[in-house]
């Protein structure tokens, strides 16, 4: 860190994306007091383990708070620097909720101070950066913000977002590259000496609202395409033709780059995002509301497909193979083969069993209604159907052998030079 640069930093929310970027900052130098509205999260971090699992992230949190440069708190202190990494999930009618955001916001209003700067990283619908800043100015009459006082305004503040993958955060946090909206450039600017301090990415100026739509159109970018594949797997089952190689010789152009089909898609990014531009202009976003709604009708294709499994085959019992939004992680939210076992579930009971190697107890909807979390060899010898539905590394390792005899259903074609598969 350079020596005239500002030493500490307030992060609000300790989440998937504020827990690793505290870690990080912290191991470059930066004093960081790391805030989240959950006492359990604070005291878990406290203790120097981190709630979420992601590779390195255990080890960097032990070590930065053991040297007490990682400062877990319930509430915001004093900083020169607060970045806001707080969820935006949809509500019910698929209209973005920045109620997080603007509670973080109405939390560090009294701690500012001139020469404070306040980030936005949380994924927010455009417009969200310049409205934080006229709802801390409304706050603190006696501050001059950027959206009224421009480049002189006592409290800068910008937005940019983050772009990790997870099960890849701490690395992608470091070096991909950032774009950095400012209210004003002068802004911008800080933001971007800011982030230097611990991306080795490069660090791009732009607008608020633009880098606000930039975030959101990488991930609708990606939902567009998925549905593409999706669609085509549907089609593909139609005309009797496996969707896997379709791909994979349309791909040997060298401008074509199909992505795979699935159960759906999960996360708490990808099958969200997209309704935020949906909404900000919804006569003219068909295709990104569209897209969507294929993702989605794909998660109830499978659910049905496997339903009649069941129904055709009245002795046998089903093993849900991953619960996870996608392959290596234990995170569930949003997770189509979640959703797709839990209808399951309810309709057939005890005849589901689970293999799910990332986590150690099934989530309450499921062990309600008498599933059972078992290993994969395991669920190999109780079940007839096996239903893949993610494609984590572990169930890569079986032998065309151990699924003889199998009725497999395989919603992510790993297994297709293993069995004719079914997508
Ligand atoms: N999926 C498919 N087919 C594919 C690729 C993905 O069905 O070919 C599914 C996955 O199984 C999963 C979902 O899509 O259910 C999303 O997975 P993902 O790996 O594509 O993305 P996320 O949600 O883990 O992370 C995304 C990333 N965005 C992009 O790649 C554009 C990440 O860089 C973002 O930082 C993250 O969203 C976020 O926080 O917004």
């Amino acid at each position: 860190m350079l020596a005239s640069e500002p030493s500490t930093a307030c992060i609000l929310g300790l989440g998937y994306i504020g827990l690793p970027t505290a870690a990080l900052m912290a191991s470059r130098g930066w004093k960081v007091f790391g805030v989240d509205v959950n006492a359990d999260v604070v005291k878990t971090v406290a203790s120097g383990r981190a709630h979420i699992a992601e590779p390195d992230l255990d080890g960097l949190v032990q070590k930065m708070v053991l040297e007490g440069r990682l400062i877990p708190k319930t509430e915001p202190l004093p900083a020169d620097v607060f970045i806001i990494t707080v969820p935006t999930p949809i509500t019910e009618g698929n209209a973005p909720d920045v109620s997080f955001v603007d509670a973080a916001a109405r939390s560090i209003a009294p701690h500012l101070r001139t020469g404070n700067m306040v980030i936005l990283e949380s994924t927010s619908p455009v417009g969200t950066t310049a409205r934080i800043s006229e709802y801390l100015a409304n706050m603190r009459t006696d501050l001059s913000f950027p959206t009224r006082a421009g480049l002189a305004a006592d409290i800068k503040v910008a937005y940019c977002p983050e772009r990790v993958l997870p099960g890849r955060i701490l690395g992608e946090l470091h070096h991909n590259d950032r774009s950095i909206g400012g209210v004003s450039s002068a802004c911008t600017e800080k933001a971007i000496a800011f982030y230097k301090t611990f991306v080795r990415g490069e660090c791009i100026r732009t607008t608020a609202p633009t880098a606000e739509l930039v975030k959101l159109s990488e991930n609708a970018f990606r939902d567009v395409n998925i549905a593409f594949a999706n669609e085509l797997s549907l089609i593909c089952a139609r005309l009797g033709i496996d969707v896997w190689e379709v791909i994979a010789l349309a791909n040997r152009h060298p401008r074509v780059k199909i992505l795979q089909p699935g159960p759906g898609v999960g996360g708490h990014c990808i099958a969200v995002d997209p309704w935020f531009i949906v909404h900000s202009a919804p006569d003219i976003a068909p295709l990104i509301r569209t897209a969507r709604q294929v993702n989605d009708a794909k998660t109830e294709y499978v659910y049905q497909n496997a339903r009649a499994l069941l129904q055709s085959n009245q002795e046998q019992s089903l093993a849900c193979l991953g619960l996870a939004f996608k392959a290596n992680v234990n995170d569930l939210r949003e997770s189509p083969a979640l959703e797709v076992t839990e209808k399951l579930a309810e309709n057939f009971g005890a005849r589901i069993v689970v293999v799910e190697p990332n986590i150690s107890e099934l989530p309450k909807s499921l062990k309600t209604l008498g599933v059972r979390l078992v290993s994969f060899r395991e669920a190999i010898n109780l079940c007839k159907i096996l239903l893949l539905l993610v494609d984590h590394d572990q169930f890569r390792r079986i032998s065309a052998n151990e699924l003889e005899g199998k009725i497999v259903f395989d919603t992510r074609g790993i297994w297709r030079n293993l069995i004719v598969s079914k997508q």
